[in-house]
């Protein structure tokens, strides 16, 4: 006779047998390279269109809130894959690599039967764990002609425009999948990174056009932390030659060099958006074509956002919004409800326990994301997180000058501590500073300009706000600089 034990689960079957099978959705992730939210027309972009990165708000939602734990490539990387902060993965900065054999989420995927794949920039430095197929780009990559690494280890060149390479690819690996398996695929685009080299076909895109230019794009940082002056992302003075493709106007200085070089810088960053946008809707139409759109959950994100000119800057690494923030739009059919809008805070430590969740698979407790899952169907949990966790670490491995930063933003206000130091882009000036704050009021100064650190009426708000970070930060498990 068979036991108790033994019973249930044979009983547990016959139930779940008796129902018509549910199909495990396909989860398809696009990821772009410094992509700002601020360039995609969903997002009320007033400077380009991107009309298929659009479509898929339109069929889903758009996250107007979601944030990065650590705004810079390869620990955002790190983080999407695991679910943990950057301090957990050990991932901090760009010259820090993923562990092949610490569990990821394209592992956990795989164990549950999905088929994975990961197409385009890795930039973890070691190669892929978890993918049944890969197929990357070596660290940065080429924009023409660019070197792909095969999962023989071999390496091979391909001519043409690495973003329509990824595409093909993308298209490629989809026409020849395993039918019988769902999928989870990882198409991440290395435009609009730095250098910004438009495809042939968008080389002309804006040419006689003048480009809106941000209101603080000659922001002086005046009342800032001295972090924001000493960075090295200056729009003009801190672009290379590489960037610019060419040299300034003899004699331009000061906010006339400025003026020209955002006109240059911002137009190549445009046209390498809008070769993804074309490729994102390649993958769209592959979806209609080959009947699958209906069970397939397509995703938009960045690895984070970027300073479009804004505060003077182009680049990353600081917790101000334009790059805290992230493009993410998701489109699930019979889940999402086309064309709405998610203010909830969303952060990318949030995806690897939403692929999961979506693929019924369980979510490892260690992970410290939660699933976006019912936020997606509208259904925003009572306790959804009304702050987040920042910090930047790439000061150990130099870069852009930007000081060693942490910080608590809640869904009105953001405070941040520069914990002092700041290494040159050689690693090798050592710029030792005070700790400085910065406090902002997100309501009354959206574009960060005033800091409210030593306003007298906002210092009962900062102490309690210092508390929560202290809270925040061992919740977490990172500990105080
Ligand atoms: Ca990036």
């Amino acid at each position: 006779m068979l036991s108790r034990r033994k019973l249930f689960p044979l009983l547990a079957g016959a139930a779940l047998s008796a129902q018509a099978p549910k199909k495990r959705p396909n989860i398809i992730f696009i990821m772009s390279d410094d992509h700002a939210a601020h360039a995609i027309s969903a997002y009320g972009s007033k400077i380009n269109k991107t009309p298929n990165i659009d479509r898929i708000a339109q069929g889903g939602t758009r996250f107007a809130n979601c944030f990065v734990t650590n705004s810079i490539c390869t620990p955002s990387r790190g983080v999407i894959l695991t679910g943990l902060y950057s301090h957990l993965t050990g991932i901090k900065t760009l010259n820090d690599k993923i562990d092949p054999a610490a569990p990821n989420v394209a592992k956990h995927l795989q164990a549950s039967g999905y088929q994975t794949a990961i197409i385009g920039k890795w930039h973890l430095v070691t190669n892929p764990s978890g993918f049944d197929y890969w197929k990357i780009l070596p660290g940065q990559g080429l924009y023409n002609d660019p070197v792909f690494i095969e999962m023989d280890g071999s390496r091979k060149k391909y001519p043409g425009y690495c973003t329509d390479l990824i595409g093909d690819f993308t298209l490629d690996w989809l026409k020849k999948r395993d039918r019988d398996k769902p999928f989870f695929l990882m198409c991440h685009h290395k435009a609009p990174h730095r250098e910004w080299t438009p495809s042939a076909k968008y080389k002309d895109l804006f040419k006689d056009v003048e480009i809106p230019e941000p209101d603080n794009l000659y922001d002086e940082h005046k009342g800032r932390a001295g972090a924001a002056e000493r960075s090295r992302m200056r729009v003009g003075q801190d672009n290379t030659k590489t960037d610019l493709k060419m040299d300034p106007p003899p004699g331009l200085e000061g906010n006339a060099l400025r003026k020209w070089a955002y006109q240059v810088y911002i137009k190549d960053y445009l046209r390498c958006v809008q070769s993804v946008d074309d490729n994102v809707g390649r993958v769209l139409d592959y979806l209609d074509e080959d009947k699958i759109a209906d069970n397939t959950i397509i995703i938009y994100n960045s690895d984070q956002g970027f300073f479009l000119g804004d505060h003077g800057w182009f680049d990353k690494r600081f917790m101000y919004e334009e790059c805290l923030r992230t493009p993410l739009l998701v489109r699930w059919p019979g889940h999402t409800k086309p064309g709405t809008v998610n203010n909830d805070m969303a952060l990318n430590l949030d995806f690897a326990p939403t692929f999961l969740d979506a693929a019924g698979a369980p979510v490892p407790k260690d992970m410290q994301g939660v699933s976006l899952k019912p936020l997606l169907e509208g259904k925003t949990p009572k306790n959804w997180r009304t702050e987040m966790y920042y910090r930047y670490w790439m000061h150990l491995g130099g870069g852009h000058s930007v000081t060693a930063n942490y910080g608590i933003r809640t869904q009105r206000y953001k405070l941040i501590y520069y914990y002092g130091k700041a290494l040159g882009s050689s690693g090798a000036v050592n710029q030792d500073t005070p700790p400085e704050w910065e406090f902002f009021d997100l309501k009354t100064d959206p574009r960060e300009m005033k800091n409210l650190y030593s306003d007298p009426g906002s210092q009962k708000l900062i102490a309690q706000l210092k508390l929560r970070l202290a809270k925040l930060q061992a919740y977490y498990k990172d500990t105080p600089a």
